[in-house]
């Protein structure tokens, strides 16, 4: 067993008022992100990309084992490929797979089989969650955590794309085994979420839904 290595924590102890103030700032932008369903084609830098990337891959995770791997798809064909694939799984989720009381919860979202922003979008981020990770030697190891680490990762990518002013749509095709297909990724490695990635196109329109108020999300245990 390796030792664990102990260097000084390099954190940045704020005044209260400080605190308070970031606290609410980022929370009055982190209201403003939205999932958006209509994407102009403007093109997004890889630059840009790469930095959210890396804030992802700063997440915590089970035994620090960072259970994920991004695909980032600008190339047209593939994203027609996902697109007609990610369609075919849809018009039988609506047609058939989904029950009545799911159709229902879906219903003030507006979502149908239709999936054209797979396509406009400039970027799709095919994100993978690793069942178990794979040693040059091909020997397999255990992953922890996986569906919490990766779900992590995936909340600081769409925080950190919205922060630098791009906006995102969680797409989560059932089943959406096809990726590995189209991607080529191997076998440890399962299709966690689909995030498309680009700019609102100008007419873009979202439905009028409303958040939980925090009394409904939260409850505190005070002395
Ligand atoms: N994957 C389908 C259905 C869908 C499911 C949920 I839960 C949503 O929040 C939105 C859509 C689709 O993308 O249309």
């Amino acid at each position: 067993m390796t030792p664990a290595v102990l260097r000084p924590l390099n954190f940045r102890r704020r005044a209260a008022a400080e605190i308070r103030e970031r606290a609410a700032a980022f929370r009055q932008d982190i209201e403003r992100r939205r999932t958006v369903r209509q994407f102009s084609s403007d093109p997004v830098e890889r630059e840009v990309i790469e930095q959210c990337l890396m804030a992802a891959g700063s997440a915590p995770s089970g035994a620090n084992l960072q259970p994920w791997h991004f695909v980032v798809v600008s190339d047209p064909r593939l994203k027609q490929a996902i697109r007609e694939a990610a369609e075919r799984e849809e018009r039988e989720f609506y047609s058939s797979r989904a029950p009545q009381e799911w159709l229902d919860a879906l219903a003030p979202l507006g979502t149908d089989e239709h999936k054209p922003f797979l396509e406009e979008a400039p970027c799709l981020i095919a994100i993978f969650a690793q069942s178990y990770g794979v040693l040059p030697d091909g020997r397999k190891v255990k992953n922890y955590y996986v569906q919490e680490s990766v779900g992590i990762a995936t909340g600081i990518l769409i925080t950190a794309l919205h922060h630098a002013g791009l906006a995102t749509l969680t797409h989560t095709p059932s089943p959406m085994g096809f990726l590995n297909a189209i991607l080529d990724r191997p076998a440890n490695e399962r299709p966690f979420l689909l995030l498309v990635v680009g700019y609102p196109a100008d007419n873009a329109q979202v439905p009028a839904i409303t958040k939980k108020r925090l009394p409904e999300i939260a409850t505190f245990l005070e002395p």
